[in-house]
Parts: structure tokens; sequence; C-alpha cells
């Protein structure tokens, strides 16, 4: 499965790199890669062991938010 999630909140480099290595840490995710200018998340995950759910909590846990 693979979505693009919008995120807000990030300010910097620290702040997109940070998110995108929690995201890949994240269990059941296969690869994220975080853009700072796009304010976008691209995440490739195994829907059987992961879900929005569970990416929008590594993205909060961050300090930052999934829009909608
Ligand atoms: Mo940059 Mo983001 O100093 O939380 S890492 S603002």
């Amino acid at each position: 499965m693979k979505t693009t999630l919008k995120i807000a909140g990030m300010h910097c480099n620290g702040c997109s790199s940070n998110l995108e290595k929690m995201l890949n840490r994240r269990k059941g995710v296969l690869s994220a890669s975080v853009s700072l200018e796009d304010a976008a998340a691209q995440v490739e995950y195994d829907e059987t062991q992961v879900d929005l759910d569970g990416l929008r909590e590594v993205v909060e846990n961050c300090g930052f938010d999934v829009v909608e």
C-alpha cells in the first residue's frame, strides 16, 4: 500500500528528517520519504502490519499533524 500524507507543522530539515526516520522505524513501514517543501510524507507500508491510524500516531508523536 502506498499513500501520501499531508503534514502540518514541519519548519526545518531537522523536522522532516526526524519524521522520516521515525516513520521508517515503524513496524510495517517498508519505506518512507518526507519532503519539507511539499509538506508531505510518501509512505509505502504493509497494511497487514500498520494502518493509517498507526502512521498518524508516528506523525503526532513527532509533534506534527496529518492534514485531512
Ligand atoms: Mo528544526 Mo523541527 O530545529 O521540530 S527540527 S524546527
